[in-house]
């Protein structure tokens, strides 16, 4: 069969061709209120909203084709249970440090707290019925999840990467999926981190090494090459 390689740095991806719907999932990271939505958990600390919302629209767009051609499309949430039980003593001074306490009460609801309405998915990528959304106590998706478990009964062997924050969320999701074997894919216009530095030294990072966490692309080459 005919190899399916998307134009990608630093190798065609995947690296051995074999890219189906079947065997690859598109991963959108985290695309919550808290993360890009006014008065969120990002927006309390102070940074930028601007950088975490320019994926929405990209984002969008990948999740039009792949929809369309049957790739397993996933999302996750970072968040805690109501009773906080879930959060480290650690995390909740940190961010009630920098005044956007994990468990207090925002603008959005509770910050970063299961059910509240800054922890939701962003109505313009809402999941669709049936696409597995992950609940993530920490910043990797595999952490404390059925994530690997629902990757393998797939059969997934490829993840396409979305979402924010680049340095933070996708990178630690992306670097636990490369150690555990999965061809992964990030695409750059599709993600976006609170400092555009970070977003950069993220990218350059998966590029070093030959590869060494995967390999990067953009929605649009990701699209011919699927399309
Ligand atoms: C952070 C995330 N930055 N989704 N979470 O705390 O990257």
């Amino acid at each position: 069969m005919r190899p399916t390689l998307v134009d990608a740095d630093p190798y065609p991806w995947p690296y051995n061709g074999d890219l189906r719907p079947e065997n690859t999932a598109f991963v959108v990271i985290d695309m919550q209120t808290d993360f890009c939505g006014p008065g969120g958990y990002v927006d309390k600390m102070g940074y930028d909203l601007s950088l975490t919302r320019a994926p929405i629209e990209p984002i969008q767009r990948v999740l039009t084709t792949t929809r369309r051609l049957g790739f397993h499309v996933m999302h996750t949430r970072e968040g805690h249970r109501p009773d906080l039980s879930d959060l480290p003593a650690n995390k909740r001074w940190r961010s009630q440090r920098i005044g956007a306490g994990i468990g207090d009460p925002g603008p959005c609801g509770r910050i970063l707290t299961r059910g509240e309405p800054g922890w939701e998915i962003i109505s313009e990528l809402a999941p669709l019925p049936g696409e597995a959304v992950i609940d993530k106590p920490g910043k990797g998706s595999f952490y404390a999840t059925d994530f690997d478990m629902l990757l393998s009964q797939k059969g997934v062997k490829n993840i396409v990467l979305a979402g924010i924050t680049t340095d933070v969320c996708v990178h630690t999701t992306m670097r636990e999926a490369n150690d555990r074997g999965y061809e992964c894919l990030l695409l750059a216009d599709c993600t976006g981190a609170t400092d555009y530095g970070n977003y950069l030294a993220a990218l350059k990072m998966i590029k070093m090494q030959g590869g060494v966490f995967g390999a990067v692309s953009t929605s649009d080459a990701f699209i011919a090459a699927i399309g």
